[in-house]
């Protein structure tokens, strides 16, 4: 029998009526040095929201713990049976905390956890305070797993588990099949609503997640999507596009996929849906390049029904950049799309790589061009060889750290060509460089609040003082806090 049912959770305050469980599923908190993307974005945690869409028979709460941080009061009173958790990279050490806490304060409760490092760094997990490590997309573990733990059965059938048995953890065979999008259950945003005015999106508060599609067929080196989805890609329907959009409250809605407008059939009678249905919103997205060079008009239809923001993958300022990360596009085709989306008046949201090998003239280039195209919203990232991905393959032997702190993407985990110091001046100079007057101009227009324009301003001060970069950094960091360092600078 399994430890859920056969003690009923954290025992004292079990409370536990009819035959369902009482599942917690929990959002860590990611532990940030002060700089971070906690200032530009904290998105709800989707992910939960789907995996509990699966099990509408028990009872079930999501915790935030990045908005509410009392985990110990929320286990001793809800007494969980089951809790599950999930993180990226960065969020490793916080997600072991939180396992850790569970079964210190719940020593009966089952604990799982899912998501991107979870899966692809299973073994991470392969501790006291987890039961099992949940692999790739949740739905397909989820509802099996609650079902196994509820009816008290060994958890061998459930796919796509590691679990552990007589102490040792062992994998279940993969599922046999993949979803098909449009038959999930919606996602439970009810179970969050107590949280939604404090997500966000870059300005926009309070803001809802949408995801209608999953996986990539490109493979960027630095990227673990496409390794996630075995390079594949799942759509939903259009229908079911509206139908996601239409059970979501707020006024403004981030899709979450990688690269919508990718499939410029669907996404363009999605638009006819949504006029169809009178849907009011205002819609942000992710694109390529050169999905949107190849159709301006579509962005031109979807800018008519609210499109206001693009996350632009442009990744650099020069050919000789895309190639070396297999980006598999082209200066041309970027410089097309910002035409396109600054002549519909759509917000870029310009998101960069900086190569560790870069010489002061690189930074320069970037620096040019930025300016150059007017690219008034930047998002500025070290190339890092992140767990799964093709780069991490390449160059895992001169990772300088294996600490997944320093793995934010803000730090460089590689050997830097330029000294260090130096390197942060200039990689945090690129963010100083930043034009907030369009945005002062869109709150004149009532388009913004003046409040979001500020927490934008404040962002951007913090990103710009290269003295904060250092302290996570896995070279300065150990010698701030005076301990040796290795690996010579
Ligand atoms: C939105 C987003 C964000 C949001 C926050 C997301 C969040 N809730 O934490 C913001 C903008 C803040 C963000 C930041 C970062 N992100 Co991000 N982000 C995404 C994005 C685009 C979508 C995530 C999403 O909502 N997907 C939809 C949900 C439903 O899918 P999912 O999260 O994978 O969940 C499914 C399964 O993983 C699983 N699952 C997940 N958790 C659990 C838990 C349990 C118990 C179970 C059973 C199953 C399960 O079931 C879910 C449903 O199938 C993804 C790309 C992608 N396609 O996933 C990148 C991605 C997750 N981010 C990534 C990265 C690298 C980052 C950053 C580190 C750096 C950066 N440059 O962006 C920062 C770090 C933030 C931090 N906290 O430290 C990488 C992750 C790599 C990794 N090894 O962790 C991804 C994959 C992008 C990429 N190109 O590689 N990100
Ligand atoms: S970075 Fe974007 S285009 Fe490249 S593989 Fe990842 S999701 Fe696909």
């Amino acid at each position: 029998m399994c430890p859920a049912r056969q003690s009923g959770g954290c025992a004292e305050a079990n409370n536990n009526v009819g035959n369902s469980l009482r599942i917690l599923l929990i959002q860590p908190e990611c532990y940030e040095s002060g700089i971070g993307f906690r200032t530009v974005a904290m998105p709800e945690p989707l992910a939960l929201e789907m995996v509990a869409a699966y099990a509408p028979d028990h009872e079930i709460r999501i915790l935030d713990l990045r908005i509410e941080d009392d985990l110990p009061g929320v286990l001793a009173d809800f007494a969980p049976e089951l809790v599950g958790t999930t993180a990226l990279t960065p969020e490793v050490y916080a997600a072991r905390e939180v396992l850790k806490t569970t079964k210190d304060i719940c020593p009966d409760a089952f604990t799982v956890i899912g998501g991107h490092h979870a899966t692809l760094l299973p073994q991470d997990f392969f501790l006291p305070q987890v039961d099992a490590v949940a692999l790739g997309e949740g739905e397909m573990v989820f509802e099996q797993l609650v079902r196994a733990l509820d009816e008290g059965r060994n958890l061998s059938s459930v796919p796509n588990l590691i679990w552990r048995q007589n102490g040792n953890f062992i994998g279940n065979k993969p599922a046999a099949t993949k979803i098909n999008l449009d038959t999930l259950p919606l996602p439970r945003h009810d179970l969050v609503k107590q949280y939604r005015n404090e997500y966000f999106m870059l300005f926009d508060k309070p803001d809802s997640s949408v995801s209608t599609g999953r996986g990539c067929p490109y493979k960027c080196n630095f990227c673990s999507v496409w390794k996630f989805y075995d390079g594949k890609v799942r759509q939903m329907s259009a229908q079911r596009v509206v139908k996601e959009i239409l059970a979501v409250e707020t006024e403004h809605i981030t899709f979450v996929d990688d690269n919508f407008l990718l499939n410029h059939a669907r996404e363009s009678e999605i638009v006819d849906l949504i006029r169809a249905e009178g849907v009011q919103k205002r819609y942000s997205m992710q694109c390529r390049s050169d999905s949107i060079a190849r159709h301006p008009e579509l962005v031109a239809k979807w800018g008519e029904i609210g499109l206001y923001g693009v996350l632009l993958g442009l990744e650099g300022a020069s050919d000789r950049m895309l190639n070396k990360v297999d980006k598999k596009n082209t200066i041309t085709a970027n410089d097309e799309a910002i035409r396109i989306l600054h002549d519909q008046g759509i917000i870029i949201w310009g998101a960069f790589i900086v190569d560790p090998n870069w010489t002061e003239d690189d930074f320069k280039r970037l620096r040019d061009y930025v300016t150059e195209k007017q690219i008034t919203h930047t998002q500025f990232t070290v190339l890092t060889p992140l767990p799964g991905t093709k780069l991490y393959q390449q160059c895992n032997k001169e990772l300088l750290t294996e600490d997944y702190k320093c793995f934010d993407t803000l730090h460089s985990v590689l050997p830097t060509r330029l000294g260090r110091e130096e390197f942060y001046r200039h990689f945090a100079g690129l963010y100083q460089q930043t034009d907030l007057g369009p945005y002062w101009d869109l709150v004149r227009e009532g388009k913004l609040s003046i409040q979001d324009c500020k927490r934008g301003r404040d962002m951007l001060e913090i990103m710009s003082r290269a003295e904060l970069y250092h302290c996570n950094d896995p070279i300065l960091g150990r010698r701030q806090a005076g301990l040796p360092t290795s690996s010579p600078e």
